[in-house]
């Protein structure tokens, strides 16, 4: 800027209240620019992810350098839970708890993970039938075997008999209900399906860990046939879900 400014004043003296003021409109754009890409720190500019706490009230002896977190310190949980960062300074699984603790040690003791997956369900049948649907009614297993409340439910269908090795070859089928508490009864109806064929049912839970049941036992049943209307002739359809009327001649002497 000062080299600019001495190459201005040898410039003729008329140009030069013209130039200062240039000069001075860049300076305030500088000081502008400045001012916007360097926030003003304040209490509440914290993140997040930050305290402010004394060292006694945070860790174990910091005056002896001890820094692992105390019990109630209010550093646990309080750091942000990164993928990227599995294990504290001591190699401890994190996060322990809600989220991981602000700082080098992660506190509190790890939890197992969850391997244990919700039981199969051994009660899946088939309460109602229509022609074009069926209902469905099972116990609803838990998060652990038969404790907890697993996740959601994969429910399918098939006109074979349903096995392990043609489980995943089994339609879906959309509109499973969520799992309840375990040991409640609970059904879905499925709708869609064809009169007159027989569908094979089967159906597993998965909990929050993605541990997945085995398959329950399979429910089936044929779906209702459809009646044609007699009165038609020759019969070409429609079709009628209910038995034809009586007429004079198909019935004598009773009531039309
Ligand atoms: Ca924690
Ligand atoms: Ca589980």
């Amino acid at each position: 800027m000062k080299i600019l400014e001495s190459a201005v004043l040898r410039r003729p003296r008329v140009r030069r209240p013209l130039i200062r003021g240039v000069l001075a409109l860049c300076a305030a754009a500088m000081m502008f620019s400045m001012s916007l890409s360097i926030p003003a720190h304040s209490p509440s500019s914290h993140e997040a992810h930050s305290l402010s706490a004394a060292a006694a009230d945070l860790f174990v002896n910091s005056a002896a350098g001890d820094y692992h977190l105390k019990d109630g310190s209010p550093a646990e949980d309080r750091g942000e839970t990164l993928a990227a960062v599995p294990f504290d300074k001591e190699g401890k699984p994190r996060p322990v708890g809600n989220a991981s603790d602000i700082g080098a040690y992660e506190h509190g003791t790890p939890v197992p993970p969850d391997t244990t997956p919700p039981a199969a369900i051994a009660d899946l049948e088939i309460t109602n039938v229509t022609i074009t649907s069926v209902t469905l009614n099972w116990t609803s297993p838990g998060d652990n075997g038969t404790e907890g409340t697993a996740r959601s439910y994969e429910l399918r269908r098939s006109n074979a008999d349903i096995t392990v090795a043609n489980w995943k070859s089994a339609t879906k089928v959309a509109g499973a209900p969520v799992p309840l508490p375990a040991g409640k009864r609970q059904g879905c109806n499925v709708s869609g399906l064809l009169p007159d064929n027989i569908y094979y049912f089967a159906i597993r839970a998965t909990d929050g860990h993605n541990n997945t049941a085995p398959i329950s036992n399979v429910a089936w049943n044929r779906t209702l046939r459809l009646v044609p209307d007699r009165r038609k002739a020759p019969w070409r359809g429609p079709f009628s879900t209910s038995r034809p009327r009586c007429t004079p001649s198909t019935c004598p002497g009773k009531r039309p």
